[in-house]
C-alpha cells in the first residue's frame, strides 16, 4: 500500500538545527512478555503520517511547526539503517493488514518472519541496544527540541526515561504514565528490562522517586505492582475508573496542579491505555480503557499547561490492528500533542518578552 502523501509531509523540514520537534523510531518488540509486532509501528505510522494536516482540532497551528524525522535505531544493533528500511518496505504489505479474524494467525507470522510470542532476544543484543538508544536520545534532548520517540513496546521508555533524567540533571523532573498497566514489576520471566518492569526501572533514576509519578488510566495490576503500589501512597495514580467518574477535565486539572512546579516532564504513552474497541492493535490490551476523545483531552490538558519536554507513545502493533484503527489513534494523540507543546512554549515565549519590554 501506499500513500498519496509524504511522511509528515506539512510539518517536515530536513534537519535538526530548523526543526521545533525531533522524532526518532526505535523497532524493538523483544521485550513483549505476549503478543509482538510493535517493532514494526514507526514506520507503519510514519506511513500514515501525511494525512492529518498541521492544524490542531481547533483549526490552530504552531507558528513554527517543523518536525525533523531522525529516523531509526535498528535492532539487531548491527544491522544498518538500509536493510531496516529495506524490511519496512516488505514489511508493510496488504497481507499484514489484518481483520481481526485474521489476527491470531497474524501474530505467530509477522512480516514473513517467524515470532514466538514471548520468546527472549540474546540479552547483550538487548542491553546493547539500550546504551545505543539512551546515547541517542541524549544527543536529541540536548538539542533542546521538543523530543518524541515512537516504540517500539514499552521497554524503550528504560533508556529514554534514563537519558530524560541525564539529560535534565539537577532540575525537579516528573513522569506521566498513561498505561493499562503500572509496569512496576521489579523482574518479570526472569528479566530486569521486561515491559512490565519499565517504571521499576525509571524510579531507579537519580531525581526520579515515585512522588515525581503518576499512574494515569490503570486498571490491571499484578500482585508484586499493588503491593508496591501499597507501600508507596506518594505515588500519584488516576485509574482509568477515577477518570470515568470524576471526568476528564477534573482530573487533568489535578494532574496539572500536582506537577505545577517541576521544571521538565516526560510523558509515556503506552496505547494500551486506550480501550481495545479504540485500540485493538496492541500487545496486552485490556478492556474497559479510555476512548481516544478522553486520551486526547487529557494529553492536550496537561501538555497545554505543564512543560513536557519529551514524550514516546509505545505498544503500537500494526500487525495486530485492524483497519490502522491504533496507529491512526496514536497519530492522532501525536499530533495534539505537538501543538499543544509547541503553541504553549509560543506563548511562554510571548509572555517572556512581553514582561521584558515594560
Ligand atoms: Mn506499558
Amino acid at each position: 500500500m501506499s500513500m498519496p502523501f509524504e511522511p509528515w509531509h506539512e510539518i517536515i523540514c530536513p534537519s535538526l538545527e530548523e526543526a521545533s520537534a525531533v522524532l526518532l523510531g526505535l523497532p524493538f518488540d523483544g521485550a513483549a512478555c505476549a503478543r509482538r509486532g510493535a517493532a514494526q509501528a514507526p514506520a507503519r505510522i510514519r506511513m500514515l503520517s501525511g494525512l492529518p494536516t498541521r492544524f490542531n482540532e481547533d483549526g490552530l497551528e504552531p507558528r513554527h511547526f517543523k518536525l525533523f524525522d531522525a529516523g531509526d535505531l535498528p535492532f539487531p544493533p548491527g544491522r544498518s539503517e538500509k536493510e531496516n528500511r529495506g524490511d519496512r518496505e516488505a514489511e508493510i504489505t496488504p497481507e499484514i493488514q489484518v481483520t481481526a479474524t485474521e489476527t491470531v494467525e497474524a501474530t505467530d507470522s509477522v512480516g514473513g518472519e517467524e515470532v514466538d510470542p514471548g520468546a527472549a532476544c540474546r540479552e547483550d543484543e538487548v542491553l546493547h541496544y539500550f546504551a545505543a538508544a539512551e546515547a541517542r536520545a541524549l544527543e536529541l534532548l540536548h538539542s533542546g527540541r521538543f523530543c518524541l520517540f515512537l516504540g517500539g513496546d514499552h521497554s524503550v521508555s528504560i533508556p529514554l526515561v534514563r537519558a530524560f533524567a541525564r539529560a535534565h540533571t539537577g532540575k525537579k523532573v516528573g513522569l506521566l504514565h498513561f498505561d493499562a498497566h503500572p509496569d512496576l514489576m521489579d523482574t518479570y520471566e526472569g528479566r530486569t528490562w521486561s515491559h512490565a518492569c519499565t517504571q521499576r526501572r525509571s524510579l531507579e533514576q537519580q531525581g526520579l522517586d515515585p512522588e515525581d509519578m503518576a499512574l494515569i488510566g490503570v486498571r490491571s495490576f499484578m500482585e508484586e505492582e499493588a503491593a508496591f503500589l501499597a507501600s508507596h501512597p506518594e505515588m500519584a495514580v488516576f485509574r482509568v475508573r477515577e477518570i470515568y467518574r470524576c471526568g476528564v477535565e477534573t482530573v487533568a486539572q489535578e494532574i496539572i496542579a500536582r506537577f505545577r512546579d517541576y521544571d521538565s516532564l516526560y510523558m509515556t504513552i503506552d496505547i494500551d491505555v486506550l480501550d481495545p474497541a479504540y485500540a485493538p492493535g496492541t500487545g496486552t490490551p485490556d478492556a474497559g480503557g479510555l476512548s481516544t476523545r478522553e486520551l486526547l483531552e487529557l494529553v492536550r490538558a496537561i501538555a497545554g499547561a505543564l512543560p513536557i519536554k519529551a514524550a514516546d507513545v509505545v505498544e503500537v502493533s500494526p500487525p495486530l490492528d485492524a483497519g490502522d484503527i491504533t496507529s491512526l489513534a496514536a497519530l492522532k494523540v501525536i499530533y495534539e500533542l505537538l501543538a499543544a507543546v509547541l503553541l504553549r512554549e509560543e506563548k511562554n515565549r510571548e509572555d517572556h518578552a512581553a514582561g521584558e519590554s515594560v
